[in-house]
């Protein structure tokens, strides 16, 4: 047994050469593939974590599968890296949950195996992941519509408002063991990015802007250490934990969220503020690539939509629902806990502006970058668009309290990008 009560002798990290034979035994699988049909197998895995196969059939490219398969070490980083494979356990409990939750905004699970950190599910092959399509420039319809009512859903059915005490309680006891995961974004996104810390990322000219404006800055400094206290401490709903555009895989109809292994209950307002950084990122982005102003003011637009989308569906389940931890029949006229929920709602686009200053600072400075920015080559560029999201994330920080609207968040993120970027 390891230290997370699995049994090591059970595991076995998969090659393609052994996969045919580990999936023979599951019936689910059979099914798709074809028993005993011959197998193309291809690792297609690009992101920090985990290992990722393609199979199919060699008869029909279509029936196809999906094998993630965590190892004990942290890709990224090699084997030097350890990191428990008990990440898998709790993406296998989230994709549970959102199955019933949001089963069409999220890929069939046809096999789970804990013993091998193992999930098996449906290949979204006419699918890509959204930062791949942002940074090509293509509009996706209806992908603010869908992570609005994916978070939305997700986030008020598993908090205080939604679900009684006990059956709440137990849900986030499924989850309080994702500790290693926790622990990397403690680091990762709320410490090592301000200060000279070994596992940041270089970029003469930017780590120059960052030692003079962000090591140095106390206040920001001072407000990113109370988002960290957020983050460690408010225990609201069951987060994915890690929903950026790499997490999303669309196509012009359709949107699933992959990938939910940093799932733990946490504050409302991080879900929120991460997907959003991911949009202004990508439309800093565009100063240099070849998106070009109207692909800006999309991106912008998709801020707006997912904020307004997630507000409407959020407070619209909340009219409806009825007791639950928080409120009991009696307790308030329909009025005055309306009054209640503005507020509320207005603190989590604050907070959510907080949280995507930190998310945008550590995507430029931290190890763990975005394809948006790190794949530009030329380093002056790169360097004046990292320059530029460092700026944003500070303006968000600071102004976060003035904000009540959406509207108000945008505006304020014009009149920033009206400043020349490159
Ligand atoms: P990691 O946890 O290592 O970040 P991900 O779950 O993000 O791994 O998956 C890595 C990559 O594998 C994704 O970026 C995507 O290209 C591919 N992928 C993951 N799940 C699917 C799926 N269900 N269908 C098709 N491709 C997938
Ligand atoms: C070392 S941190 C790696 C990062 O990759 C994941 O996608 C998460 O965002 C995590 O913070
Ligand atoms: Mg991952």
């Amino acid at each position: 047994m390891n230290d997370a009560g699995q049994s090591d002798a059970e595991y076995q990290i998969l090659e393609r050469s052994s996969i045919p034979a580990y999936l023979a035994d599951i019936p689910a699988v059979a099914a798709i593939l074809g028993k005993g049909e011959e197998l193309d197998i291809q690792e297609i895995g690009d992101g920090n974590l985990n290992f990722v196969f393609r199979v199919s059939s060699k008869a029909d490219a279509s029936k196809s599968v999906i094998v993630k398969q965590a190892v004990p070490y942290l890709r990224m980083a090699g084997e030097a890296w350890p990191l428990g494979r008990d990440r898998m356990r709790f993406e296998i409990r989230a994709f549970s949950a959102y199955n019933d939750l949001v089963p069409h905004l999220v890929p069939k699970i046809y096999h789970a195996d804990e013993e091998m950190s193992t999930v098996v599910m449906q290949c979204l092959d006419d699918h890509i992941i959204l930062r791949i399509g942002m940074i090509e420039g293509i509009r996706y319809p209806l992908v603010a519509q869908h992570i609005g009512e994916f978070m939305a859903e997700t986030l008020f059915k598993t908090s205080a408002w939604s679900m009684g005490s006990i059956e709440r309680r137990e849900l986030m006891h499924q989850f309080t063991l994702n500790t290693e995961l926790c622990k990397l974004t403690e680091d990762f996104i709320f410490t090592f990015p301000y200060f000279a810390h070994d596992s940041n990322y270089s970029n003469a000219a930017t780590d120059q802007w960052a030692k003079e404006n962000i090591h140095t800055d106390y206040q920001y400094k001072r407000d990113v250490l109370a988002f960290k206290e957020l983050f460690v401490s408010k225990s609201e709903a069951l987060l994915h934990g890690d929903l950026h555009s790499g997490s999303i895989m669309v196509n012009q109809d359709e949107s699933y969220i992959i990938d939910p292994e940093f799932a733990f209950f946490g504050p409302i307002s991080f879900e929120v503020g991460k997907v959003i950084s991911n949009f202004l990122l990508s439309c800093t982005s565009h100063y240099h690539r070849s998106g070009g102003a109207d692909y800006r003011q999309w991106l912008l637009e998709q801020v707006s939509l997912i904020w307004k989308t997630f507000d409407s569906r959020f407070v619209e389940q909340w009219e409806q629902a009825g007791e639950s931890t928080m409120l009991s029949d009696g307790m308030f006229s329909k009025e005055d806990l309306a009054k209640f929920r503005d507020g509320f709602m207005v603190n989590i686009l604050q907070d959510a502006a907080g949280f995507a200053a930190c998310s945008m600072a550590r995507r430029t400075v931290g190890i763990a970058g975005v394809a948006d920015i790190r794949d530009i080559e030329d380093l002056e560029i790169r360097s004046a668009l990292e320059i530029a999201n460092l700026k944003l994330s500070k303006l968000l920080m600071s102004e976060r309290k003035k904000l009540t609207t959406i509207d108000e968040l945008l505006t304020l993120v014009h009149k920033f990008y009206s400043n020349p970027i490159l």
